[in-house]
């Protein structure tokens, strides 16, 4: 022990009849996370997307009720942006591009984006 010093813990070993285990003792901030990050999928409003576009891409990508997608995309239409959902990064990802792919095919310029979910102090996790 080197005094004034906090001596660094040892890997701690297991002994199970000759055979020696080493178990690996990972520093707090390495720990596995329990969540993965989540990913806001964000709608942006223009001026020339119809609100029935919006509303059915809500719909059929977001699985939203009619109701639902229209309160959505008039927040959207009201603020310039709306939370579509909120996703791991792989599927938020695959809907960005997915209503990328619809709007393009219907040559409107609805403009979709993916954010990192932050809490109320702006952290991600
Ligand atoms: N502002 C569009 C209109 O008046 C409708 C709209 C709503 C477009 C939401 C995009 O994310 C959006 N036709």
């Amino acid at each position: 022990m080197i005094r004034g010093m906090a001596a660094e813990k040892p890997p701690r070993r297991e002994r199970e009849g000759d055979v020696v285990t080493q178990v690996r003792v990972r520093p707090k901030s390495e720990t596995r996370r329990k969540r993965p990050p989540l990913y806001k999928v964000l709608l942006h409003n223009d001026d020339f997307t119809p609100m029935e576009f919006v509303v059915a891409i809500l719909q059929q990508v977001f699985q939203k009720s009619e109701s639902d997608a229209m309160a959505i995309m008039l927040h959207a239409h009201t603020t310039g942006m709306a939370v579509a959902g909120v996703f791991a990064y792989e599927i938020a990802e695959a809907k960005v591009e997915k209503v990328t792919a619809l709007a393009k095919e219907a040559e409107l310029p609805l403009l979709c984006t993916m954010e990192p979910e932050t809490d109320s102090m702006g952290d991600v996790d």
